[in-house]
């Protein structure tokens, strides 16, 4: 009988850090499975045949294969810092649905602008600032979370994708005058000592 719960993950993928995000800071104990993306195994498809990652699967056989529904169900079981209290779940819930829709449609459009030739890697990016990350600049000029003083869920299911959108050009990134409070808040949320952790090399299959 599994006692813990078994978590496939894929170290690099902005879903699956924010739910390890979650589950670490909610000191949940997993069995963590490391998996390749172009060779995903069979027990994670059996489980959850969509073929994404993260996929939790609980002792009780419950799957959770959304990467929000992991955040949501770990910090029920303990949320020490109250990121689920900081703002009105709803509120949250808005801001992450713009993030996951529209903004990483143009991240993508932006990583691989050699596939989407209909406008140019700086064209997509600035779409991106323009759709999403301004206002995130705004909130952040306001205060130093995305809902005030305090991290919430929503800066944690952000943040890995902000990084995302940093890493394809970091010296704009590092440059731009327009995204200053992002970057400092990205940059803040990447020293986090919990950020280093989710990001340790897995030590594949190995519980933690
Ligand atoms: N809505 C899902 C999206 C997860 C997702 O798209 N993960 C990517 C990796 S970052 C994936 O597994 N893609 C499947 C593939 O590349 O074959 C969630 O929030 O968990």
């Amino acid at each position: 009988m599994r006692t813990l719960p078994l978590l496939f993950s894929y170290r690099r993928c902005p879903y699956a850090i924010r739910a390890r995000l979650a589950l670490w800071q909610a000191g949940v104990t997993v069995q963590l499975h490391e998996v390749s993306l172009r060779d995903k195994p069979a027990e994670l498809l059996r489980l959850s045949p969509k073929g994404t990652v993260p996929v939790l699967q609980l002792p009780d056989g419950t799957i959770l294969d959304q990467s929000l529904d992991i955040m949501r169900w770990a910090l029920a079981q303990h949320d020490p810092d109250g990121w689920l209290q900081v703002a009105p779940m709803a509120e949250m819930l808005a801001l992450i649905a713009r993030n996951d829709g529209p903004f990483k449609q143009l991240l993508d459009r932006y990583k691989y602008a050699e596939r989407h030739p209909e406008r140019s890697a700086a064209e997509w990016r600035e779409e991106a600032v323009h759709t999403h990350l301004s206002a995130l600049e705004a909130r952040l000029q306001a205060h130093p979370c995305l809902f005030g003083a305090h991290g919430s869920l929503a800066d944690m299911a952000l943040l890995p994708f902000v990084r995302q959108f940093a890493q394809v050009d970091r010296a704009w990134f590092d440059a731009t005058p327009a995204l200053p409070a992002l970057r400092a808040w990205l940059q803040r949320g990447l020293d986090l000592p919990l950020f280093a952790a989710v990001m340790a090399q897995p030590d594949r299959s190995a519980a933690i």
